[in-house]
């Protein structure tokens, strides 16, 4: 989730400091801790995890002569409640104390891929590196250079402070970072206009639970003891999902779709609320616009209809919809896996429609649960994260990151991809079409620059890699996109080896080029001072200094969060929209992918590539040897009918393929997939598995309907045995 859309656009402004005063600006290591980092005594501070998940954990750091010695999670902090997950509980010796860790610069010394590399000074490397962009600028314009980089760290300033000025200064393509998150949003924002729906610790007061397309045991572990609560306290907890996940197993109800149907599975759900007046008429006179037209539209997803698009019974979605509408308060949880298919921003625009319908919005614990990161949109300053005014430039082309691959093959485009600039991310093994990004990342006429803590299979193909400080080394503040609160970084210890914050690097090159401007410079403990500059109600009493001393705050939200109790929806008329004419779809439709009868005799199966390691984030921490041996080999789930057809038993070696790849893995029977869907695990690097072929080998990178986001589960697949 790219945390930083719909924040303030309008808020930009410049800083203004002369260039004399930018070109003074030191480029020393970072203030406050250098005179302590060598103290005998323990030195306790406090920090948040900086991956892109939705709980954004607080964490306490005790050190002693710049080594960690206790890496805790905060106890005070009501949301973390004392737990890291299991991927992050050894963190200090995981990443930043890794032996693997790379911390100094490194060049390229062997064949693209190869992973040879020699050492060499940040001097050199920046001097080589600013030399060579300079000239792809002089020959081919800015827009030869592609920044690439997503939620591999999630702090406001590593993320992408510093680098986004950067980029935009010398005219860089522009990079559409939407492989998480931009569906999902784009198709709540249709309906609601805002994705704040009910917040998470609320979730115990609602008494019918639809985890949609989610799976908060593994993904948002945070919520879950809050969902338990709510079962102790009578609630139904009901998981959509093709796949038979973690949660779904813990869940009252497993309702299992075909995949990529979520659309008409909720309109079929809004067909059966609407023939027997289950809704709830009065909040849709008041608060909602197009209820006519929604129900002309639903009238062809009936059950009959929607259970053969859904593979689900049509008892199924009868019951189910009267279940839902006849509970109160109703909540349904989606997130962000429903998103990456086709139709994935239709269905959480339809999804989102369901509280209106059912008047669930009216009561505490009811309604959507969705995103959080519009209220720290609202309540921090973000003119230190925006682009300053004279930077935003609308003429430079953008690129989109799941379509990477094609970008970097395409000699047509003008001026084709010359330098291409990886921090932050793994594109190798999450971005989709593995191999054709693989194939571009081979191109000898291209400059890749990797900034990275890791050899990833990304960094394999660098020509320079710049070793990154952790974030026990780095400044840093952090909002979120799936709670109420704020946290501060304060670094626990002085880089390690030649390590440096991205935004350290950024100002360099920046320096190097012979840059005057001041916004390229400003430090990172300037930007978290300024960020937090508001006087929004939300920040009241939140300071740097306050933050400094806890680590973390709950933003001052009213004591009950309930949004649309009256309507009051951020869309354009204010009410709910059932329909809206100003889109390209007026209403959400199913409009699946047709196949001719010889790709669908082909590839057969369809395949999901979804996060069910517990042990990774994404392909983070998916090099660590105890991480690896406690997730086991990936296998292949396939349905005993399937495997009958190709002769596959339990524990055979198979080959998965389609146009695009091939992975070898290993077969598991079982039913956690319906017939006709075969699923394995995303994060696992190429590198490291045999075959040398991981999940986005077999990708698609294909848009979604909206928010030109991924539609990675849309990939179909053959498998034999090998
Ligand atoms: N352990 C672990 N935790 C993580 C991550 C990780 O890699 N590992 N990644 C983090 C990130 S980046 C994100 S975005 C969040 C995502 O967190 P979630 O939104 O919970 O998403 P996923 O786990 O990707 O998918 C949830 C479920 O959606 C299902 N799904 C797939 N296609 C469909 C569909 O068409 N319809 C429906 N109804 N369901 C579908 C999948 O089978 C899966 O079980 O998790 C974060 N947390
Ligand atoms: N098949 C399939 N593909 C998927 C998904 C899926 O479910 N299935 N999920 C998609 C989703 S939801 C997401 S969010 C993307 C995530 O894809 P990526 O954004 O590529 O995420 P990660 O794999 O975690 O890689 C982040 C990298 O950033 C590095 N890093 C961490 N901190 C820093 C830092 O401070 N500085 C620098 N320079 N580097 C740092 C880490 O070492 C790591 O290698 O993957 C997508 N790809
Ligand atoms: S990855 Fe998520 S659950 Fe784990 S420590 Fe970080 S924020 Fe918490
Ligand atoms: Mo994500």
């Amino acid at each position: 989730m790219d945390s930083r859309k719909n924040k303030g656009i309008d808020r930009r402004e410049f800083i203004e400091i002369s260039a004399k005063g930018a070109a003074a600006i030191s480029l020393s290591p970072l203030p406050a801790l250098s005179s302590c980092a060598n103290s005998k005594t323990a030195i306790i501070v406090f920090g948040a995890c900086y991956h892109d998940c939705p709980d954004r954990c607080s964490w306490k750091v005790t050190t002693v002569e710049n080594k960690v010695t206790d890496f805790q999670a905060s106890k005070n902090n009501p949301y973390t409640a004392g737990n890291l997950c299991d991927k992050m509980v050894s963190f200090p010796t995981d990443v930043t104390f890794h032996p693997d860790r790379i911390l100094s610069p490194l060049k390229r010394s062997g064949p693209k891929g190869s992973g040879s590399f020699f050492k060499i000074s940040w001097e050199q490397a920046i001097s080589e590196v600013a030399t060579t962009l300079k000239d792809i600028i002089d020959k081919k314009g800015g827009e030869a250079i592609l920044p690439y980089s997503f939620g591999g760290n999630q702090g406001l300033v590593q993320g992408d402070a510093i680098s986004s000025r950067f980029f935009a200064h010398i005219g860089a393509s522009q990079l559409e970072r939407t492989i998480c998150g931009n569906a999902a949003v784009e198709g709540v924002l249709a309906t609601n206009g805002q994705t704040t729906g009910v917040l998470p610790e609320d979730i115990i007061h609602s008494r019918y639970i639809i985890l949609w397309g989610t799976n908060p045991i593994l993904s948002n572990q945070h919520l879950w003891p809050f969902i338990q609560k709510a079962k102790s306290n009578g609630a139904k907890i009901v998981t959509v999902d093709p796949f038979q996940s973690k949660t779904s197993e813990e869940s009252d109800w497993h309702i299992q779709p075909r995949p990529g149907t979520d659309t008409a599975l909720a309109l079929g759900l809004m067909h059966v609320i609407l023939t027997e007046n289950l809704q709830d008429q009065e909040y849709i006179d008041r608060y909602t616009l197009g209820i006519e037209q929604l129900k002309e539209h639903v009238q062809k997803y009936d059950p009959e209809t929607v259970a053969h698009i859904t593979n689900l019974e049509k008892e199924t979605i009868i019951a189910f919809a009267r279940a839902y509408a006849e509970s109160t308060p109703s909540l349904i949880r989606v997130l962000i896996g429903m998103e990456h298919q086709v139709n994935g921003a239709s269905a959480f625009r339809a999804v989102a429609m369901l509280p209106a319908l059912t008047g669930a919005w009216r009561h505490f614990g009811g309604g959507l649960m969705h995103m959080t990161y519009e209220l720290f949109g609202e309540a921090l300053n973000w003119e230190s994260i925006n682009l300053p005014t004279e930077l935003v430039n609308p003429k430079t082309r953008s690129i989109n990151m799941v379509e990477l691959g094609k970008a970097l093959n395409n000699s047509a485009i003008n001026p084709s991809i010359n330098a291409l600039f990886v921090y932050n991310s793994n594109p190798a093994v999450t971005t989709p079409n593995q191999n054709l990004v693989r194939k571009g990342l081979e191109r000898d006429d291209l400059l890749t620059i990797v900034s990275e803590h890791f050899l990833t299979d990304t960094a394999r193909y660098a020509d320079y890699i710049f070793p990154a400080t952790s974030v026990l080394e780095n400044w840093d503040i952090l909002d979120s996109w799936g709670t109420p609160y704020i946290n501060i970084n304060e670094p626990s210890i002085e880089p390690l080896g030649e390590s440096k914050p991205n935004s350290e690097l950024f100002r360099l090159l920046a320096q190097e080029m012979g840059f005057k401007e001041a916004y390229l410079y400003e430090s990172d403990i300037n930007i978290v001072k300024r960020t937090l500059e508001s006087n929004h109600d939300y920040l009241k009493g939140i300071t740097f200094e306050s933050l400094r001393k806890t680590g973390w705050a709950k933003l001052n939200l009213p004591e009950k969060w309930m949004p649309h109790v009256e309507g009051n929806f951020k869309t354009s008329s204010g009410k709910c929209h059932f329909y809206d004419p100003n889109l390209e779809q007026a209403l959400p439709d199913f409009i699946p992918i047709s196949y001719s009868d010889q790709e669908k005799k082909q590839y057969p199966l369809h395949l999901l590539t979804i996060k069910t390691p517990k042990y990774f984030l994404n392909s983070s921490h998916a090099n660590v040897d105890h991480n690896l041996e406690k997730e086991g080999k990936p296998y292949l789930e396939v349905n005993p009918s399937d495997a009958a057809l190709r002769n596959i038993t339990d524990g055979d070696e198979l080959k998965v393929f389609n146009g695009r790849g091939r992975v070898l893995i290993t077969a598991r029977i079982s039913n956690k997939v319906k017939q006709g869907v075969v699923c394995m695990p995303q994060g696992f690097w190429p590198s490291l598995l045999k075959g040398g072929s991981s999940a986005n080998a077999l990708t698609n990178d294909l848009l979604t309907d909206m928010g030109r986001g991924g539609a990675i589960q849309e990939a179909k697949v053959e498998v034999v045995k090998v």
